[in-house]
C-alpha cells in the first residue's frame, strides 16, 4: 500500500468519525433546548446531567472482530449503531419518559430501536431506557442520516450502572457471585429509592400553600 493510500484512508476514517460526532452535538443541542425550555417555561428542570462519548477506534475494532462484521465503513455503519452515545440523567423516572416522548416527536428524527430496560431490567438488575435514534445531519455534500444511542436513566440508575461498570471491568467480567448477589440487591434498592423519591416529590406539589397551617400572626 502506498503512503497516499495510507493517507486517502487515514481521512476517511477521521471523515466517518466525524459524521458520529456531529450527529451526537445534533443530539445534545436537542436536548440543551428542552432543558432550557423546561426551565425558563415550567420552571422545572428534568435533566440532571448529560454525557456524550464517542466510542474509541479501538473499542470500535474489537467490536467489529467480536460480532464478526465486516471491516469495511459501510458494514460497520450498519451493524455497530453506539458509535456516538449520549446519556441523559433524569431525577425521576418520569422525567425519563417525558424526555424520551419529547425528543422521539420531533420530526427529524428517526427511532430505529428502543430498549426498555426500565420495564423489564437486565437480569443483573441493569435498568435505563435505550434509543437508537437516527438524526439528519447537512454536511457540505448533502444530509446524512447518524444513528445515535441515547440512554436515558434517573440518578439512582446512573450510580448503581457507574459501580456496576467499574465492578465488571476489575473482575474483567468473571464478577464472584456474593458480589453479584449485592448487586442485584442494591438494584432492588435503587428501584425503591426511585418510587420514594418520586412519591415525595409529586407530594410536595401536589400540597399547596393554602393546605400548610397557617403561621401565627404575630401582635
Ligand atoms: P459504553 O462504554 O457505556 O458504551 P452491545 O452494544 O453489543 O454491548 P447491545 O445489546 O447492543 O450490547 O446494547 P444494549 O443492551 O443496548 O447496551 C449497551 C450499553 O448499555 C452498554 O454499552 C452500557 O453503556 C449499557 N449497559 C447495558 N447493560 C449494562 C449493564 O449490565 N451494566 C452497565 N453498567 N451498563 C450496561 P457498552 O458498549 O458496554 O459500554
Amino acid at each position: 500500500q502506498t503512503i497516499t493510500e495510507a493517507r486517502e484512508l487515514r481521512d476517511e476514517f477521521q471523515r466517518f468519525l466525524h459524521e458520529y460526532e456531529f450527529g451526537m452535538r445534533e443530539i445534545e443541542t436537542k436536548i440543551s433546548i428542552l432543558r432550557d425550555e423546561f426551565a425558563h417555561h415550567h420552571s422545572y428542570n428534568p435533566i440532571e446531567h448529560v454525557k456524550s462519548r464517542l466510542k474509541t477506534p479501538d473499542s470500535i475494532v474489537e467490536k467489529v472482530a467480536r460480532r464478526g462484521i465486516e471491516p469495511d465503513f459501510d458494514s460497520i455503519r450498519e451493524h455497530i449503531t453506539d458509535i456516538a452515545g449520549v446519556r441523559v440523567t433524569c431525577s425521576f423516572v418520569a422525567d425519563v419518559y417525558r424526555l424520551f416522548d419529547l425528543l422521539t416527536a420531533q420530526d427529524d428524527i428517526t427511532v430505529r430501536i428502543v430498549k426498555d430496560y426500565i420495564a423489564r431490567p437486565k437480569a443483573n438488575g441493569y435498568r435505563s431506557l435505550h434509543a437508537i435514534l437516527e438524526v439528519p445531519v447537512f454536511l457540505s455534500s448533502g444530509p446524512i442520516m447518524v444513528p445515535v444511542e441515547v440512554q436515558f436513566r434517573t440518578i439512582a440508575m446512573d450510580f448503581w450502572a457507574s459501580l456496576e461498570h467499574k465492578i465488571h471491568y476489575k473482575f474483567q467480567g468473571q464478577v464472584p457471585a456474593h458480589l453479584v448477589d449485592s448487586l442485584t440487591a442494591a438494584a432492588d434498592a435503587a428501584t425503591e429509592l426511585d418510587e420514594r423519591m418520586e412519591q415525595l416529590h409529586r407530594e410536595a406539589h401536589s400540597t399547596t400553600l393554602t393546605a400548610l397551617p397557617k403561621p401565627p400572626i404575630e401582635v
